[in-house]
Order: C-alpha cells, then sequence, then structure tokens
C-alpha cells in the first residue's frame, strides 16, 4: 500500500528528482518463525491482537540511524498532523515510520522505540499505512524542489492559518455562471484585497476555531471593517452557503 502511494504524482516526481528518498521495509522480514507473524495475543486477555515488539524494534535497528533520525509511531493516540507538524518535520533528514495493524502495539515500542507518536485525526483505521503515506505526502511538498511553482506552498490553506480564497479559471461563463468582476478587472492590489476579505469571509463561517487564532495586522483590520460593513448590507442576499 505505501509502496503505490509512493509512485504517483508529485511524490514520484520528488524521488525521480533526487529530492526525496522513502524506503518501506515488511516487518514480516523480522519476524521468526514459519509463521512470520507480527502480532500476537494480548497479556491480560481479551480480544484484538497486539504488535510484538520484536519486528519492530529489529526493523528500526537495522536501519542506519542518526542522531537526527526521528522514529515514529502511526497512532490515534498521538499528537494529531497539522500543517506546522509538518513543516517541522520537513525540516529533519530522516524520518522513520513505523505503521502497525491490529489493535494497537506493545507498550514498550512507544516507551524504547519511538521518539514521537503522530495521528492524523480522531478517527480509527486499519492500520498505520495510510496515516503514514499523509505524513509523507504533507512533508514531500514542503521540500524545497517539491513543488514546480514554489509560491503556491505560500498561498496554501494553513500556510498563515486561514482558508484559502475562491479560485477560478477558464471559462468566464460556464453554464450562466460568471466569475467575480474584479478578478478581470486587471487591478492587481484590488485583486489582493477581494482576495484577503474573501479568506476572513470563508473562515469566519466555516472554521471559527482557525478564526479565533488569526491576528490581523493594521491593514488587515481595515479590509476587516470593510467586510463588516459589506456583511450589514448584504446579510439577506449572502452568497457563501458555507460549502
Ligand atoms: C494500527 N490500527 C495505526 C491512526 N489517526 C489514526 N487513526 N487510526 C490510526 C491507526 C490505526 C491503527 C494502527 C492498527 C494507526
Amino acid at each position: 500500500m505505501v509502496r503505490s502511494g509512493l509512485g504517483f504524482s508529485i511524490l514520484k516526481r520528488a524521488q525521480d528528482a533526487g529530492v526525496l528518498e522513502a524506503y518501506v521495509h515488511d516487518l514480516r522480514d523480522y519476524a521468526p518463525g514459519v509463521h512470520r507473524s507480527t502480532d500476537d495475543t494480548p497479556y491480560g486477555g481479551g480480544a484484538g491482537m497486539v504488535m510484538r515488539p520484536g519486528p519492530l524494534f529489529d526493523a528500526v535497528e537495522s536501519l542506519p540511524l542518526t542522531p537526527e533520525s526521528r522514529v515514529i509511531l502511526m497512532t490515534p493516540q498521538g499528537k494529531t498532523l497539522t500543517q506546522a507538524k509538518a513543516r517541522e518535520l520537513a525540516q529533519s533528514t530522516h524520518l522513520v515510520l513505523l505503521c502497525g495493524h491490529y489493535e494497537g502495539f506493545d507498550e514498550r515500542v512507544r516507551q524504547h522505540l519511538a521518539t514521537e507518536e503522530i495521528s492524523v485525526g480522531d478517527y480509527v483505521l486499519t492500520g498505520g499505512e495510510l496515516p503514514a503515506l499523509l505524513v509523507i505526502d504533507a512533508v514531500a511538498r514542503l521540500l524545497p524542489d517539491t513543488l514546480g511553482n514554489a509560491a503556491s506552498a505560500e498561498d496554501d490553506t494553513f500556510s498563515d492559518g486561514l482558508l484559502e480564497y475562491p479560485h477560478y479559471t477558464r471559462p468566464p461563463d460556464y453554464r450562466g455562471w460568471g466569475i467575480p468582476d474584479v478578478l478581470l478587472s486587471g487591478h492587481h492590489a484590488e485583486i489582493a484585497k477581494w482576495r484577503r476579505k474573501e479568506q476572513f469571509r470563508r473562515t469566519q463561517s466555516r472554521r471559527p476555531d482557525l478564526w479565533a487564532k488569526f491576528e490581523p495586522s493594521k491593514s488587515e483590520l481595515k479590509l476587516l471593517q470593510q467586510l463588516d460593513e459589506e456583511e450589514e448590507i448584504t446579510v439577506d442576499a449572502s452568497t457563501d452557503s458555507g460549502n
């Protein structure tokens, strides 16, 4: 699953360009016995299986670790992956992402092998592989020279803690639906102001949690005041459905 995910699109291109190196290791290669099982029944009884420590320790200890290596356990008990976390991980030269299956990991893996735990959100998956791919994807696109367009990572949702502004491309009339006039005006300063206001509008209505953390600059405060005035006039004709 992880190998195939690495074989497409920007992750593929990043590897081809030598920006990203990714190695996938099968824990079964570190599991002894004819069954090569990586899991076992829990001490104390109960339902479900637990990842055995041996294959995880042996696999990690077979790697060329450096003091910079971070050994990250993919688990719903970890700290949630955020853009800030992705930026921090992108500074590292070596990430080891540990993926389990079954109910979870032997606690000694947490205590003595992993340097940290990361969750990709508050929902339960069948294993850590898809979370690992999410981490790789979020980190890889931040590496220098991964994106063709260096500016676009700057403009992204979350780069400044706000949602992105609405985007439009050709045709200017699609099925009778037009685009905002300002985008055709050629007035770059007006376009920039419109976009910033739309970011404010969207973030206020859809992500009050993000909005509460946003600290506007002086010039942004002025835009906000304009937005409030506009919304007082158009409150009944609001065009933002929240979608
Ligand atoms: C192993 N089930 C590893 C991580 N955020 C998140 N949700 N679910 C997981 C996860 C679930 C797992 C395993 C067995 C991670």
